[in-house]
């Protein structure tokens, strides 16, 4: 089923001339409201066809860093009906907004998602994304409630209530991200496979296809992954169906392109390089040509139902290092920013990712003289956001450079 039919079907040579249309009027917007981007932009001739995008430069997060908190924005800060965040490499966020118009058209595109993955008007969707800054709780909320669906917004954490809630509610659908599908599973048990439960939206950290098996399995629903990222909306870039080949865009919102990871290059479909996004109609925080550092590859040959937009591979890895530990993004160089403010550690660190069960986890091997491990911890915990187990090994032992690039993760995962 499709939420907006119209729209996810519309005949190609109209969405693009839709989309090049509103990528010109985000340029506009940009160059007249924003002014770090006029001069970013200045000379460069306006697009006469969605190829002359490549004639723009790419937007990196630290060039939304340099902007810190509203710089970028396009809009009055009272136009601004929502503020959210995500943890960046340094001690402050990346913060984002919203207009009125820019919070209905992400509504549309969750509903998109939620009825493409087989939700039905008048279904309940257990919520167990965060709420907060954090722009999945309440992305999901809003668009379920557009999509006429019940939203329970539980949040995350406490995993006997949720259960509790799942066994009293009944919804038919939950979304929250992979792993914490697998704990659900394996606290439920045996009974896992009798629940109410029938769809799972999942996403907001990488899982593999051999994931998304086991969950089916176990909690005998039909899973299909969500992806997005604060800086371009939030969850409802792009979705899979209920088929679950490939994620669909929005690309009526937003204007996809693979680049090569070291020259910037377009590729074409097929090929993987890191996603690179232009929205085409937010107005309060418009982004041209983002880097997302996600790696992936792209189609736009219509699925099986007819939807006509781009759909993309699940994401294969990252460009840069960003670890994603429990759905919270976490830089080495966070890791290192700590430590270095404690006497006495030494500068060479390793952090080894691992899974135990279902659950992610983060190990920091340091060395260095009369260093308490639980005070480190607890320092990183603050920092990062999440609980790290931090181990003080013999000096000499853990691993150096040798000329090369060092590589201090080690993920086991
Ligand atoms: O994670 C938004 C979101 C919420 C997506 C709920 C899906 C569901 P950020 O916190 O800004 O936003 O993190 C964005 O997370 O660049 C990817 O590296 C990663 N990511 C998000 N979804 C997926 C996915 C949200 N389905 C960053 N598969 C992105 C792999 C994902 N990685």
């Amino acid at each position: 089923m499709m939420f907006q039919p119209e729209i996810e079907a519309m005949p190609r040579p109209q969405l693009e001339e839709l989309q090049l249309h509103r990528l010109q009027s985000t340029i506009e917007r940009l160059r007249s409201r924003v002014p770090a981007m006029a001069s970013r932009l200045e000379g460069i001739p306006a697009p006469q066809s969605l190829d002359d995008l490549v004639n723009f430069p790419l937007l990196h997060k630290a060039d939304l860093r340099d902007s810190y908190p509203f710089g970028l924005f396009a809009e009055p800060r009272e136009n601004i009906r929502r503020i959210h965040a995500s943890s960046g490499t340094t001690g402050k966020p990346t913060v984002v907004g919203y207009t009125e118009a820019d919070l209905g058209m992400w509504a549309d595109c969750i509903a998109r998602n939620l009825i493409g993955a087989g939700c039905e008007p008048g279904w309940m969707l257990h919520n167990a994304y965060g709420y907060g800054l954090f722009t999945g709780g309440l992305g999901l909320h809003t668009g379920a409630e557009r999509a006429g669906i019940s939203v329970v917004p539980v949040s995350g954490g406490n995993t006997d209530r949720q259960i509790m809630l799942i066994e009293d509610f009944a919804p038919q659908a939950i979304c929250c991200t992979p792993s914490f599908a697998l704990t659900l599973a394996e606290r439920l048990g045996a009974e896992a496979r009798n629940s109410s439960l029938r769809v799972g939206i999942l996403g907001a950290e990488p899982w593999t296809s051999a994931m998304r098996d086991e969950i089916e399995e176990r909690l005998n629903i039909v899973a299909v992954n969500l992806y997005g990222l604060s800086e371009v909306i939030g969850p409802g870039v792009s979705c899979e169906t209920a088929r679950r080949d490939g994620l669909v865009f929005a690309e009526d919102h937003f204007y996809p392109e693979i680049v090569h990871p070291d020259t910037g290059e377009r590729l074409p479909d097929g090929e993987v390089g890191v996603l690179v996004l232009t929205s085409l109609t937010k107005e309060a925080f418009p982004v041209l040509r983002y880097w997302t550092g996600d790696l992936c590859s792209l189609t736009h040959e219509p699925d099986a139902d007819g939807r006509t937009h781009a759909r993309m591979s699940a994401i294969v890895g990252r460009a840069d290092d960003m670890l994603i530990i429990r759905g919270v993004n976490v830089y080495p160089s966070q890791v290192e920013d700590t430590l270095l403010e404690i006497p006495n550690v030494s500068p060479h660190f390793q952090l080894v990712v691992s899974r135990t069960g279902t659950l992610d986890e983060m190990q920091v091997r340091l060395e260095g003289e009369g260093i308490d491990p639980s005070a480190v911890a607890a320092k990183l915990k603050s920092s990062l956001g999440v609980t790290v187990l931090v181990t003080v090994e013999p000096a000499g032992t853990v691993p150096r450079s040798e000329g090369g690039k060092l590589n201090r993760v080690n993920d086991v995962r």
